[in-house]
């Protein structure tokens, strides 16, 4: 594909993106105690050989080299996330007060570079101590304590940190919710939990939004939200209808309750009559509609595609599978609602080895409608492509396939600046290479990379890839005249 672009704002945040459980290890120094992710990345390690969350990148010892790099590349902005496990270990209580002052030394470091911070106040690390204590985010107790985590962070950083994201993809916990949360074995067979967690994320979002505006005079908060455009298979009528039926579920749902403070009529009706809805209890939707978002941060790889599911009666749903292998076609199934819609692949549409669809355009119209339908200022906090990147014994990656990615995002990004949408930031995924939520290290996004593999952590030492100078090259110009 080919595209120029004209340049961006002179205020516009070029950044990039990471989390702290996938990137920063010490899982378990200067008083960190485990979160949910190193419970379930031990796990991932012996079923799959994934890397386990122990050292991942490292990040938390060679910090101040990353915001070096950063700020090599010339970013004006770094998205990461704040472990609650490693600010309160015990999930309530005292802070850890290593862990408080490593944010400090992060975000110093940061704005002395002229790097803005944009937090994110979870990244599905749950403490391990709440999973015990009461099973975690499927108990409503997490919502008293997470307000006291949010309360204590958002008061901590907030005389540094302007843009503060509260819950990273409620959509995708709902879906991949045995991954992104512990869910004890014997409640996994019940789907009405996946709504009720997110119902219970959703308080939580609203009490962020009003701590931030409590807080942090002139801050600006919103949630981030995984989010992929639908298409129908077809133009049959009835194929429209579900991708009608899909959007709502998999995305209106959650972007109804950030803006209008409601859950979205049609899918609160399917869940409702299949025993899904989540259990509201007297006060929650006022709650809900006091937290307003001021913005909205949007994590986008791919788009999907749904087609209709006619109504066998069996009521049999089947969620999301995923590919484990990184070989094409090895996703392992498609999310199905009887009645309502079924997800399946796009035959217009190239993937990556994982299966996730690559479509820039997707991006443009995705920033276009949620423009159209809420109207509030947006920040792309994740957009990359997971890859297998080779470091070349001169110490260099080749990364073309990303270059390209990458500049095809950003072209269709400013086209829907220039039909009117206000971006505040574009983050891709992910500033150094990290351990992936579903396949481990060898799965690649960074510009920076990190040289280890899934069994051995290595040096965790540093190299530019070929998409850190081109990065560079973009920022530099304002991503003027962006080409292949
Ligand atoms: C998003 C998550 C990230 C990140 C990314 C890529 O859903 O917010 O944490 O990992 O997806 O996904 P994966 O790591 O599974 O390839």
């Amino acid at each position: 594909m080919s595209y120029t672009t004209t340049a961006f704002p002179k205020d516009f945040l070029w950044g990039a993106s990471t989390s702290a459980y996938q990137v920063e290890g010490a899982a378990l120094e200067d008083g960190k105690k485990l979160s949910q992710q190193d419970v379930i990345n031990q796990d991932n390690y012996r079923e799959r050989g994934f890397a386990t969350a122990e050292v991942t990148s490292d990040h938390y010892h060679h910090f101040r080299e990353d915001v070096e790099l950063m700020a090599e590349m010339g970013l004006r902005a770094y998205r990461f996330s704040i472990a609650w496990s490693r600010v309160m270990p015990d999930g309530t209580g005292e802070p850890n007060p290593k862990g408080v002052q490593f944010y400090h030394d992060l975000i110093d470091d940061l704005v002395e570079h002229g790097i803005e911070p944009i937090v994110t106040l979870y990244h599905y690390d749950l403490p391990w101590a709440l999973v015990e204590r009461y099973g975690g985010w499927v108990s409503r107790q997490v919502v008293d304590d997470f307000e006291a985590y949010a309360r204590f962070v958002i008061s901590e950083y907030g005389d540094k940190v302007k843009y503060w994201t509260t819950i990273n993809e409620q959509s995708i916990i709902v879906q991949y919710w045995t991954q992104k949360c512990y869910v004890p074995k014997e409640l996994r067979g019940n789907n009405q939990l996946r709504y009720q967690i997110n119902h219970h994320m959703n308080l939580c979002h609203a009490i962020a939004c009003n701590l931030v505006h409590e807080l942090v005079p002139g801050g600006m908060v919103g949630s981030v939200i995984g989010y992929s455009p639908i298409y129908p298979l077809t133009s049959r009528a009835e194929d429209v209808m579900a991708a009608q039926n899909a959007h709502d579920l998999r995305n209106g749902y959650y972007l109804d309750i950030y803006f209008k403070g409601k859950y979205t009529d049609s899918a609160l009706a399917y869940l409702d009559a299949h025993g899904l809805a989540p259990k509201i209890e007297p006060g929650d939707m006022e709650l809900i509609k006091s937290g307003t978002s001021d913005m909205l941060g949007l994590n986008y790889y791919a788009s999907e595609c749904a087609c209709a599911c006619p109504d066998d009666g069996t009521h049999e749903m089947r969620w999301n599978g995923v590919n484990l292998t990184g070989k094409k076609g090895a996703m392992s199934g498609f999310e199905t609602h009887p009645g309502f819609y079924q997800m399946c692949k796009n035959p217009n549409l190239e993937t990556n080895d994982w299966d996730w669809a690559i479509d820039p355009i997707g991006m443009e119209y995705m920033l276009r409608d949620i423009w159209m339908r809420y109207g509030k200022p947006l920040m792309i906090c994740e957009n990359g492509l997971g890859a297998y990147d080779q470091l070349t014994p001169d110490g260099h990656v080749h990364d073309p396939y990303r270059i390209d990615y990458l500049g095809c995002h950003i072209a269709a990004m400013k086209r829907a600046m220039d039909y009117g949408v206000q971006m505040i930031a574009y983050c891709p995924w992910s500033a150094v290479d990290l351990l992936s939520t579903s396949n481990g290290v060898k799965k690649r996004y960074g510009l920076i990379y990190v040289d280890r593999t899934d069994d051995d952590p290595k040096e965790c030492k540093r190299y530019r890839k070929d998409s850190f100078e081109w990065y560079k090259g973009v920022i530099a110009r304002d991503g003027a005249g962006l080409e292949l």
